[in-house]
């Protein structure tokens, strides 16, 4: 990561020269939710502009902790149950004290919903001066005249206004007088500068302070903090805004469908090693949300905050941040469609890497390989048994006592032996690395921890001794990623261990970070930052449950500010490092996030259990880390956790093919789960979908080409593609690749068929080419252990190559189009293709880029652009989906073919026995 530019300590803000034009836009209006438009398939809720509220005479005649007047109470706090905000989120209140607080108490029957001391219509809050104009936008200064109810609140704030680019609108609020902890963004992410035409209106109201904002273009109100009071603490800040409908997403990560449970619910942003279930917060936070407005448009807000947040959701539809420390840095994201959105969010946290060709093979690890010979083993039976392999993974076991950068002399003293053995054929292999560095060798005998200690790269207690917690070594150091020097250090330990042990990439665990004691083997000391005014809901109950002290002092902060961006600062640091020694795309998994990882590492959604339901939620948490910006992304197939069955592990395999990142890994006690360890009936069937998953690499490959320099995602919710299409803004458990193929996996045990959604349009069957035409519907479609679904949609053209048992083999292989032509006979396609492995190919112009181009009874290709990737490579055929009827002739290069032929019932033409240099321009017609 890069550095901003420092802030001056303190900014003095001199309001005497004021231009008397620039006027704060105060609303004359108070608004008011109206339930409309509310269908069960639309279930969006409008704002509406009421006009003529007797709300403004109450908040502004009436002093607010008047309790006098019954009437006036009663008015002030007669607000429907599902617009109360709640006062007393910090803690739990009684009447008494909840009036202190000059809030509204109504007991009510459910504990578990809308709050009973919540703020009533008017409460009062900051003032905002006038709004001035400063280099990036506009400023203004919040005052607030009597304190609030939590400890150390700040009276003085300072709100900056950016329009940054046209769809974003970046605000901040923070304390003038002192410098607070901030994120910093990496400063060398492309931004996108243009201004022009911007698609929000913003409307400020001065006392108490609020703003709304709205999309230009139908005045739909995006963001509306007016509902409720700002609170700026030094340890709680709080920000709440209604939402523009119900249909929420992101703010991971959590065990959850795509859409979130707007039902009085919280989710907690605070990195822990938690095996994934509801209700928990688990390895990353990404405090990032996405609304779909119900029109096809959609939106996104982010906060950009690494301290422990918690999110309040309501019915409302509304949302309260919360978090425990920092500034309030808010990205209000116009999209206007939801892939914009996505891209205009990453263009503030940067683009995703792109990754080497290889890492989208398949992968096999386990827990419990404990020797080398295990290891050459399990790769030796994929390849004999015929499944496609390519990464073959060791987990802790390499490891000599657990200490990473070691590896134990007798059972794995041939490891780099091994590893020359793969390469030799083609595979590649990863290992682990956690953070924790064993502190207890003897001296001179692990120089990790000894040279560690000599450039001062650990953590430090509160009394500056180096912070010991547990890992799997026993006691150990955790290296601080903020401090450069450790950037370097760990670089030096990868570079020796790599000088020994070759690793084609590095899989970091435990980095949020986990340790087995409680902050530390001493504990921690009993301060505010270990007991804050407010926890939110974490696993554990306290912020240092299962991870360092809070106090703990890092180069940047303190690792109450910087917890949650642990992994990041980790991946930044490894991904660094690969790249430096080996001069590659590196690669790295990392299980531990935070917003902007996607630029460094694929992520694994951790210890997902050998069941249904965990089969089932894997699909929104891939869906939902694309939208965070990172594309490369899966869960354990077959489940780590618990003993999977042979069907389970067949429909997890299926599923897995689909998951940009592809690995299957099962935990030590576990019944084996290997492809070849299963009948003969399973493994025909996992063997088949690898295949398949293989034979669409270069299709693969090419949409993480335009994840890397567009943003677009690759696994997509179906709302990403049809936005328009109410049926599609539920929908998680089928998505597509891209916005053409969409996959529609059995997710529930002993279903031989599955009712799946396919969007208005015609959707040929991937394996046969058989159309089904679509108003838009549910489809029952078999679905036996066999087989799992994949359409692909009119109007588009996916590259193939044959596959083979690696991809080293593969990419030399034929290519081979698959052609679904739209009704009027049109198709669309493209490949990205260069050596799979060199940096920057695609900044360096160092790659080839092919489109594909279907129509008039002829496919066209046109390399725009070619470096030597595709020498000596041909297309070896092609399938074309919906030809009305037999060709009589079949034309490549106007030399006629021999080898196609035509199926009537399915309207499919397959050219076989081709071998047109992908290289040049090149043409096949089929003559009617
Ligand atoms: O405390 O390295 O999520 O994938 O196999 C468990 C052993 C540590 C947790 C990871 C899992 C890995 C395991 N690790």
């Amino acid at each position: 990561m890069g550095h901003r530019s420092n802030y001056s300590a303190s900014v003095v803000i001199i309001l005497s020269f004021l231009i008397s034009f620039y006027i704060i836009h105060l609303l004359d209006q108070h608004f008011t939710l109206v339930r409309s438009n509310y269908t069960k398939n639309n279930p969006v809720f409008i704002y509406e502009r009421l006009s003529g509220q007797n709300l403004i005479d109450i908040r502004e005649n009436n002093p607010v902790n008047s309790k006098d007047s019954n009437i006036y109470r009663h008015q002030k706090c007669s607000l429907e149950p599902e617009y109360r905000f709640d006062c007393g989120r910090d803690r739990v209140l009684g009447q008494s004290q909840c009036e202190d607080r000059g809030c509204c108490y109504d007991p009510l029957s459910n504990s578990a919903g809308p709050p009973w001391c919540f703020y009533p219509t008017f409460y009062p809050g900051y003032k905002m001066g006038p709004l001035t104009p400063t280099e990036r936008g506009r400023a203004a200064v919040l005052t607030r005249s009597k304190p609030f109810y939590l400890p150390r609140d700040i009276s003085t704030l300072r709100l900056e206004i950016e329009e940054r680019t046209a769809g974003v609108l970046h605000l901040t609020l923070k304390d003038p007088s002192v410098q607070r902890y901030e994120v910093e963004l990496p400063d060398d992410v492309t931004q996108s500068r243009d201004k022009k035409d911007v698609l929000y209106i913003t409307e400020f109201k001065s006392d108490p302070f609020g703003f709304i904002v709205r999309r230009k273009s139908n005045g739909n109100v995006i963001v509306n903090t007016t509902v409720a009071p700002l609170l700026f603490a030094d340890q709680y800040l709080q920000l709440s805004t209604t939402l523009a409908s119900t249909l929420v997403s992101g703010l991971g990560e959590h065990y959850t469908s795509l859409l979130l449970d707007l039902n009085w619910t919280s989710l907690t942003l605070w990195n822990r090693d938690m095996a994934p279930h509801a209700d928990a917060n688990l390895y990353g936070s990404h405090p990032f949300y996405l609304v779909q407005e119900g029109d096809g448009s959609a939106h996104g807000v982010f906060l950009l905050n690494s301290n422990a947040i918690e999110v309040v959701l309501q019915p409302t539809p509304a949302l309260t941040w919360v978090s425990t420390g920092g500034i309030l840095d808010l990205y209000i994201i116009l999209g206007a469609d939801p892939q914009s959105v996505v891209q205009q969010y990453l263009q503030v946290i940067g683009f995703p890497m792109m990754p080497p060709y290889w890492s989208l093979g398949f992968h096999l690890c386990r827990w419990g390989y404990t020797t080398t010979n295990t290891t050459r083993y399990v790769a030796q039976r994929m390849h004999d048994a015929g499944f496609p392999l390519d990464v073959q993974w060791n987990d802790l076991d390499y490891a000599d006592k657990r200490r990473i950068f070691t590896f134990d002399p007798q059972r794995f003293g041939d490891l780099p032996e091994m590893v020359e053995e793969f390469h030799q054929r083609g595979l590649k292999y990863i290992l682990i690395l956690d953070p924790g560095i064993s502190s207890t060798s003897r001296p001179g005998t692990y120089p990790p921890f000894d040279d560690g200690l000599k450039r001062d790269v650990f953590i430090k207690n509160v009394t500056g001794d180096i912070l010991i917690g547990k890992v799997w070594p026993g006691p150990t150091a955790f290296p601080d990623f903020t401090n450069p020097e450790a950037i370097q250090w760990w670089e030096d330990c990868i570079r020796n261990f790599y000088s020994k042990v070759p690793v084609d990439g590095l899989w970091i665990d435990m980095n949020e970070p986990s340790s087995f004691v409680q902050g530390s083997v001493e504990g921690c000391p009993d301060t505010g930052l270990e007991n804050p005014p407010y926890t939110p809901r974490v696993i554990g109950g306290q912020l240092n449950s299962g991870t360092l002290c809070m106090s703990a002092q890092q180069k940047q902060s303190t690792h109450y500010n910087l917890h949650n961006m642990y992994g990041l600062t980790e991946a930044f640091a490894t991904n660094r490092a690969l790249m430096k020694i080996t001069g590659k795309r590196p690669f790295v998994l990392s299980r531990s996030s935070f917003s902007g990882i996607g630029r460094f590492s694929a992520v694994w959604t951790g210890d997902v259990r050998s069941d249904w339901e965990q089969l089932r939620f894997s699909i929104p948490a891939v869906l939902q880390f694309g939208l965070f910006g990172v594309p490369l992304v899966g869960a354990d197939i077959c489940g780590f956790g618990g003993d999977t069955t042979e069907e389970l592990c067949v429909r997890w395999m299926q599923l897995g093919a689909f998951y940009p990142f592809m690995r299957n890994h099962n935990d030590r006690p576990n019944a084996p789960q290997e492809p070849y360890v299963f009948g003969r009936e399973a493994q025909a069937a996992m063997r088949s979908v690898l295949k398949v998953r293989y034979s669409l690499l270069p299709f693969l490959y090419t949409l993480f080409h335009h994840a890397h320099t567009s943003a677009d995602t690759v696994a997509r919710p179906l709302f990403m593609v049809f936005p328009t299409d109410p049926d599609c803004q539920t929908i998680d458990r089928q998505f597509l690749w891209g916005t053409s193929l969409l996959i529609s996996p059995v997710l529930e045990q002993g279903a031989a068929q599955l009712n799946a959604y396919l969007p208005k349009g015609t959707w040929y069957n991937f394996y046969n080419g058989e159309p089904f035409y679509s108003k838009g519907q549910y489809v029952l479609l078999p679905a036996p252990l066999d087989t799992i679904n994949v359409h692909v949609r009119e109007g588009h053209i996916i590259p193939q190559q044959e596959p083979a048992l690696t991809t080293t083999a593969s990419r030399r292989n034929p290519f081979f189009l698959m052609v679904a032509l739209s009704s009027g006979g049109q198709a669309w396609g493209d490949l990205f293709w260069d050596d799979g492995e060199s940096l920057d190919t695609y900044e360096t112009r160092n790659y080839c880029h092919v489109t594909f181009a279907a129509g008039q009874s002829q496919i066209v290709s046109d390399p725009l652009k070619l470096n030597k990737a595709l020498d000596g490579l041909v297309l070896g055929g092609l399938r074309v989906f919906g030809v009305p009827s037999a060709p009589h002739c079949v034309l490549a290069n106007r030399v006629k073919v021999r080898n196609f032929t035509y199926r009537s019932d399915t309207k499919v033409l397959t050219v076989s026995n081709l071998t047109l240099p992908m290289s040049r321009a090149f043409t096949v017609q089929w003559i009617l």
